[in-house]
């Protein structure tokens, strides 16, 4: 019986910060995550600042729920002497020949990368776009079309352009509104007949915790972050409004990180906890996707006195115009308790956790498929799943059946959601498919690749690709249509 359909989109994802690098080539301009440093699990990345005035320089911390704080006079910049992961990144800017007849090779249907929108505009608000950028692109497009490779194209990965984060403040300003849909303008018509899947922003919802990196917000205030977060939703429908102008063959999805969350207890508070706590995410599914306000949202700002400035379209392009699938990001599950509702990443007794302490589920993608799809009835593309570990390379090897559990158990859990729930799901792209920089560490020693790459937290290395086990394992679900999970 074959489970999966056999149009399924099976491949893998990337985004351009984390993979791309040529970060000061092309003349692409600076983006905001060109100022962070790497690091890893005991030190944490910073973003690097400048007084112009002064020439003094320093690093910034970048903790979740907390505004960004720079000395006065201070703006984030690029030092000398200073690593940044995203500058070289792995280098697909320099290897995308080489990698995408990799991924051909595994037999890859899809393959899930971003547009560094500083490559096409570089400060975001340019009259005109870069051609080098363009044409950048061009040729990962012709490349792929060559093995028949669907791209799937992320427009915004964590990542703006930082003149729109210093003279604009990001997102919470509605003039981005506009750059955003002349952007949208620009890659539709040039990539029109070339790419067919697109997703807005990447993990939407991220932005409750990390403003900046989502959207390009410094300060942490739930005012600032509500706006941006209208603001992006309305630049969203205005993308699918124009892709429908320019090529509606075209399908614009929205990119929403999701985890599964169970009570601690069969406590009705933990319970009701469990409520709220998706709604955190759900609330982005249900104005990019379901197309209005939902009730719970609309009180809870009356409650905190959040009031949005709104343009008189805005609540009729957000029903119009509604993201046409749901592509998420879903690693592991999480677990609540009512007596310390803040508290994140309590152990799951029945779950083993990964080497950088994230709950191994195999039922989490099950789970998933089946809320968003109960809820919205869109089809669904699972867009990011993997597992992130430390890899040894042995004579030019790496044994990693940790990976292929983790991913055989995803896969059967897809399946289920498909055979047993009746669950549209469009396809499946592996997160890292090929190693590349971590985005909340900035390490390369998180590995998720079915592909090796010989480069170390600090950009040392060959740059050099070696398939490890998983990537023969994965060429082969795919070759069977997932029925040989090996
Ligand atoms: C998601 C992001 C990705 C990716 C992934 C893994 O949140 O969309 O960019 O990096 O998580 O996270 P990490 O790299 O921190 O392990």
């Amino acid at each position: 019986m074959t489970l999966f359909p056999t149009d399924f989109l099976w491949g893998g994802a990337t985004a351009a910060n984390q993979y791309e690098g040529g970060a000061l080539e092309g003349g692409k301009g600076l983006s905001i995550c060109d100022v962070l440093t790497g690091g890893s699990l005991t030190k944490k990345r910073k973003l690097t600042w400048k007084n112009p005035q002064s020439g003094e320089t320093g690093y910034a911390d970048l903790a979740p729920r907390k505004p960004l704080v720079l000395p006065e006079g201070a703006v984030p910049a690029v030092l000398e002497n200073e690593y940044y992961p995203s500058h070289k990144a792995v280098d697909f800017y320099h290897h995308y020949k080489e990698d995408i007849a990799l991924a051909a090779e595994m037999g890859f249907k899809a393959f899930r990368m971003s547009v560094n929108w500083a490559r096409i505009f570089p400060n975001g608000d340019d009259a005109m776009p870069n051609e080098e950028g363009l044409q950048f692109y061009d040729d990962v497009f012709d490349e792929l079309k060559k093995y028949n490779i669907e791209p799937l194209v992320t427009m915004s990965h964590y990542e703006i352009p930082l003149n729109l984060v210093l003279n604009y403040g990001g997102w919470k300003n509605r003039k981005l509104i506009d750059f955003f849909e002349n952007y949208a303008r620009v890659l539709f018509t040039r990539y029109k007949g070339k790419v067919k899947y697109w997703l807005t922003f990447n993990e939407i919802d991220n932005i409750k915790g990390y403003p900046l990196i989502c959207a390009g917000v410094p300060e942490y205030s739930e005012q600032a972050i509500a706006q941006a977060a209208h603001n992006m939703f309305v630049a969203s429908a205005k993308a699918v409004k124009l892709k429908n102008e320019i090529d509606p063959d075209m399908m614009v999805g929205q990119m929403l990180a999701y985890m599964p969350i169970y009570p601690i207890s069969c406590n009705p508070k933990d319970q009701l906890l469990v409520l709220e706590k998706e709604r955190d995410a759900l609330f982005f599914s249900d104005v990019q996707v379901g197309g209005y306000y939902p009730n719970y949202k609309l009180k809870e700002y009356e409650r905190k006195g959040i009031t949005l400035e709104t343009g008189k379209d805005d609540f009729y392009l957000l029903r119009e115009y509604p993201c046409e699938f749901i592509g998420f990001s879903c690693y592991k599950s999480m677990v609540v308790s009512s007596e310390d509702p803040e508290k994140r990443n309590l152990k799951n007794p029945y779950l083993k956790e990964s080497e950088w302490g994230w709950a191994i589920d195999p039922d989490c993608l099950r789970l998933t498929l089946n809320t968003l799809y109960d809820r919205y009835h869109k089809p669904l593309w699972i867009v990011e799943n993997g597992l992130g570990a430390e890899d040894q390379l042995v004579d030019g090897k790496v044994h990693d059946s940790y990976r292929i559990s983790y991913l055989r158990d995803s896969v059967k859990s897809i399946s289920d959601a498909i055979h047993l729930d009746g669950v549209e799901v469009m396809g499946l792209t592996v997160w890292g498919w090929i190693d590349i920089v971590s985005a909340g560490t900035g390490e390369m020693k998180k590995r998720y690749g079915l592909v090796y790459v010989d480069l170390d937290d600090e950009g040392h290395g060959t740059c050099k690709r070696y398939r490890k086990d998983s990537f023969y394992w994965y060429q082969n679900v795919i070759l069977s249509n997932g029925e040989n999970l090996g």
